[in-house]
């Protein structure tokens, strides 16, 4: 990732940075979202276009990309190197290449992506390459701007919270209405239960994580927190429904309907995401190219603490790149 051009890159404005990278960002919505234009996603892009496509996800949260019908598996995957460094499929989900992680159902639970590891990804890459007739929207909610809107009594509660993140999570609860046919439902449930969980992972993360990038503080939840450390089960129960409703108000969301050709990624360090299971029994694929990112931090400087698995085979630990604009603090 380092190279002689990129130090020249870091001390232009973000307006430059966006110049030179030959992109123009346009906001989607008010807390999370934009859409990229002028650029061809490929692992041939420049150093400045894929700084500023860095800066823009970072500053946005979740980026999306129209046209981009030349994209191949091979492709999209050349393009993840340039702006980061792509992790194996998954830490427990097999697939044929271990590069591409093709999802062929809805994720219809609100998550940041892979939680139950120390080293949390810090960014996806979703290409649509089946399209639903209708239905199929992926939203994603801005966890920045929940922890930004807590008032200062939950802000101090949950800033020296920490919660248990799993791979051994309600899995029922969180799969609802996955499957069109109730019959074939349980059974491919349990599968991919069996599969997810074939080794079990335990992190305890800080329920409040500083984006290394950006220095912004975020809500770290979603369906893989199995406990709060210190709470009996029916406190974690009613604190995460709390936290949960901030974070996926519809005004924290922006949802994306998806055309062939469309690309979103996000930051899996400020945002949850749900894929919505509203297209019948219709094909929808979806394939994902994930980055690799850094261990969390607390706002205290504190470490998330592995307590069971080894993700190293998964993921290498991202050293985050400064970017221009923002005064990270660490
Ligand atoms: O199905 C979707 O739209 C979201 C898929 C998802 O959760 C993921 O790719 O991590
Ligand atoms: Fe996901």
């Amino acid at each position: 990732m380092t190279s002689i051009e990129s130090p020249r890159l870091q001390d232009l404005s973000v307006d430059e940075l966006y110049r030179e990278g030959g992109i123009t960002v346009r906001k989607y919505g008010h807390h999370l979202g934009a859409i990229v234009e002028g650029v061809t996603l490929s692992g041939d892009i420049s150093d400045a276009t894929a700084l500023a496509i860095e800066h823009a996800l970072a500053a946005n949260e979740v980026v999306f990309f129209r046209g981009q019908e030349h994209l191949t598996d091979r492709i999209q995957y050349e393009f993840g190197e340039r702006i980061g460094s792509p992790t194996t499929t998954h830490p427990t989900v097999r697939s044929d290449d271990n590069r591409t992680l093709v999802l062929e159902a809805a994720a219809s639970s609100w998550h940041t992506d892979v939680t139950f590891i120390d080293r949390i990804p810090k960014a996806s890459v979703l290409r649509a390459v089946t399209v639903p007739e209708y239905g199929g929207a992926t939203t994603w909610a801005s966890t920045t701007a929940a922890y930004d809107q807590l008032p200062a009594p939950l802000r101090s509660l949950v800033e020296n919270l920490w919660a248990v993140h799993s791979n051994e999570y309600d899995y029922a609860e969180a799969t609802q209405g996955r499957h069109a046919d109730p019959k074939t439902a349980d059974a491919a449930r349990e599968r991919y239960y069996t599969e997810f969980t074939r080794v079990i992972f335990e992190t305890e993360h800080p329920v409040v994580r500083v984006h290394p990038q950006t220095g912004r503080k975020s809500l770290l939840i979603g369906h893989f927190v199995k406990s709060f450390v210190g709470l009996k089960p029916s406190e974690t129960t009613a604190l995460f429904q709390l936290l949960q409703n901030r974070v996926t108000r519809l005004e924290n969301t922006v949802r994306w309907a998806w055309a062939p050709g469309d690309v979103a990624i996000w930051d899996n360090r400020s945002t949850q995401h749900y894929g919505i299971s509203d297209y019948g029994t219709a094909a929808r694929r979806i394939h994902r190219t994930t980055l690799a990112g850094d261990v969390p931090v607390s706002p205290q400087g504190e470490t998330s603490r592995i307590r069971t698995g080894d993700a190293s085979h998964f993921s290498v630990i991202d050293e985050p790149r400064p970017l221009p604009g923002f005064a990270a603090s660490h």
